[in-house]
């Protein structure tokens, strides 16, 4: 979602887009990546790639979030240093702050507290590819910078109802009950957990404007600096949708994080703001989705829970 997101926003830039699919190159093997990046020679990198999930996902495969994001991030940045690329973006996530950090959360928030456990897996991961980037500012003057993007959300996301983010969950869900005149939908959790999300496309733009304009060690927050409850979320996205019967919490699934809302200072100092709102951002991706993959990858919600109520 992002790389798709990225090569529509560099096409109106003056470059020449090099983009490793995962068939042509394994980012978990050393050599692969090595080869590709001694071959392409690129000037500047953007580093996207990672297994990504949502909170059930992550809780699911502690060992495949962990291992396949480090090697991703080890590999790249290390094939970027080895090969002189001039500048290298590396995303995170801004999971990779505490549970209980303050709200807004400052970048200087980072390791000041326990991670929410369950994407602590993929944070450790996000947390050591900015500390290696760092690390090779330092020791060989790399100008590699990391970016923490906020929840995103956009066209080309994964809608599958185990894996994905909230987001193309409820789209999937609420799309699937409203062409099935469905009774209810279920909505994971209390309800009350606050989110902060960013259409991907203005994530895109961010992530330009900090691979020209910014050039320090840390972590940068890319967000909107507002967030809303699930609840509110997902009575917007019924609205969205012509969804009319019932919205069922089911608070045996987890909240995880209670807030995660960014601190964007140091990102709107450079003078960058997002351009696209959750509603308007909301009722473009639903209608993406109603167009390009409705039915196609959506797997029937077999929710243990309510599995005897679905039957
Ligand atoms: O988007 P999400 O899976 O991840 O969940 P996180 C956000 C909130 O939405 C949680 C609730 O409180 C979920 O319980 N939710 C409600 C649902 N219904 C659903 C549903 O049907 N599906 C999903 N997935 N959630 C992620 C991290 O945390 O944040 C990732 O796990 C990444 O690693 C991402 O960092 C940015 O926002 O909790």
């Amino acid at each position: 979602m992002v790389g798709s997101a990225l090569v529509r926003r560099l096409e109106r830039e003056d470059v020449t887009l090099i983009t490793a699919d995962r068939d042509d190159v394994d980012l978990r093997r050393q050599q692969q990546v090595e080869d590709f990046v001694s071959d392409a020679r690129p000037q500047a990198v953007f580093l996207a790639a990672a297994r990504v999930g949502g909170i059930l996902a992550n809780d699911s495969f502690p060992g495949a979030f962990l291992y396949d994001n480090l090697l991703i991030a080890s590999n790249v940045i290390e094939a970027a240093r080895r090969y002189g690329v001039e500048k290298l973006l590396n995303l995170g996530s801004t999971c990779v702050y505490p549970k209980f950090a303050p709200q807004p959360i400052p970048e200087n928030a980072l390791l000041s507290g326990p991670l929410e456990p369950t994407n602590q897996w993929y944070a450790v991961a996000k947390i050591a590819a900015i500390k290696l980037c760092d690390a090779f500012r330092r020791q060989y003057g790399c100008d590699f910078i990391s970016a923490m993007p906020t929840n995103l959300y956009g066209p080309h996301d994964n809608f599958d109802l185990d894996s994905s983010h909230v987001i193309p969950a409820l789209i999937a869900k609420f799309a699937q009950a409203k062409a099935e005149h469905g009774k209810e939908v279920i909505v994971w959790g209390t309800g009350t957990p606050r989110r902060e999300f960013l259409h991907v496309d203005d994530c895109a733009d961010a992530l330009v404007c900090l691979m020209r304009r910014f050039s320090d060690e840390g972590p940068v927050n890319i967000g909107t600096g507002t967030d809303v409850t699930i609840r509110d979320l997902a009575e917007l996205i019924a609205q969205i949708s012509g969804y009319r019967g019932n919205i069922v919490f089911d608070p045996s699934r987890p909240d995880g994080t209670p807030r995660k809302l960014s601190d964007v200072g140091r990102l709107t100092a450079l003078g960058w703001r997002p351009g696209i709102s959750l509603r308007e951002g909301l009722a473009q991706t639903y209608a993406w989705f109603e167009r390009e993959c409705h039915r196609a990858r959506v797997k029937t919600p077999v929710d243990p829970v309510h599995a005897g109520r679905n039957a």
